[in-house]
């Protein structure tokens, strides 16, 4: 066992990086390193600098584990922080092919968009100037979607895809919306924004300080996902998936492939 002062946040990357590159989940880290949450940021972060630097774009940034119902389906109970890029936003009402994701799961959000670069303390309204439902596909590349609070941080928070739906202006309150996750016409998961920390606007504070102590820094116009209102649920190929958030609307996106 390494310690985390010793591990390489380049390999451990680069080790993320191929799985998700070829479909093909890996043991978890926090079998054979010694990752606390410091270092897990560190592969996070090295792991996002390789996909830049083959092209990808930061658009914003997700919280994770935000919800009970999130933290009990993966037996992990912290919010954690990851990265979003622009090749792996799925435009609103369009299909994608999930062939090459290795277990995906799909889960309705709410989005925020950023106004300008937020700081810890301001008023929701100067920090958003946006809202939107949206939908997020998680894959973690770990063996059986299994992994401590480290593994996942390191695995950019499982994110794949996600799609956001019409961004509208912030509405009286953003607490006690209803939340829906319907795949080919049928409810699979209700839920309320109120499930996400008490209170969405808490996930805002909650990111805006995981950034300021792990990077990245966050900028205008960026995309911040919340984290999920109820639990996430397998993604197929032929699926229709839609969320719907109540007040604000709805994100959908098709799903295409063979079995993943
Ligand atoms: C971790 C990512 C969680 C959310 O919205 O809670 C997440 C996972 O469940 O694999 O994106
Ligand atoms: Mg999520």
């Amino acid at each position: 066992m390494t310690t985390s002062a010793d591990i390489d946040p380049a390999d451990l990357a680069e080790r993320l990086d191929d799985a998700a590159l070829t479909g093909t989940p890996i043991p978890q880290l926090a079998d054979t390193h010694a990752v606390d949450v410091d270092a897990a940021y560190r592969v996070q972060q090295a792991l996002i600098a390789r996909r830049t630097g083959r092209g990808e774009r930061l658009v914003g940034v997700k919280m994770g584990l935000t919800s009970q119902a999130k933290m009990a389906q993966v037996g992990v109970d912290s919010p954690i922080l990851g990265q979003l890029t622009d090749t792996t936003q799925v435009t609103d009402g369009g299909s994608v092919d999930i062939s090459g994701l290795i277990h995906p799961r799909v889960e309705p959000e709410i989005a925020f968009l950023l106004d300008r670069p937020p700081t810890p303390g301001m008023p929701f309204t100067d920090a958003v100037r946006a809202v939107a439902p949206a939908l997020e596909v998680i894959d973690s590349r770990y063996r059986d979607f299994t992994f401590s609070l480290p593994d996942v941080i390191a695995d950019n928070t499982s994110a794949a895809l996600f799609t956001i739906g019409q961004w509208q202006p912030i509405p009286d309150g953003v607490d006690n919306l209803g939340v829906l996750l319907d795949i080919d016409g049928h409810t699979v998961q209700t839920g309320s924004t109120a499930a996400i920390l008490g209170d969405p606007r808490r996930a805002l504070a909650a990111g805006i300080a995981l950034a300021g102590r792990h990077g990245p820094t966050l900028r205008a116009g960026w995309i911040f996902l919340a984290g999920a209102a109820t639990a996430a649920v397998p993604l197929t190929p032929g699926a229709h998936i839609r969320a719907t958030v109540h007040g604000i609307g709805t994100a959908a996106f098709t799903t295409t492939g063979g079995t993943p």
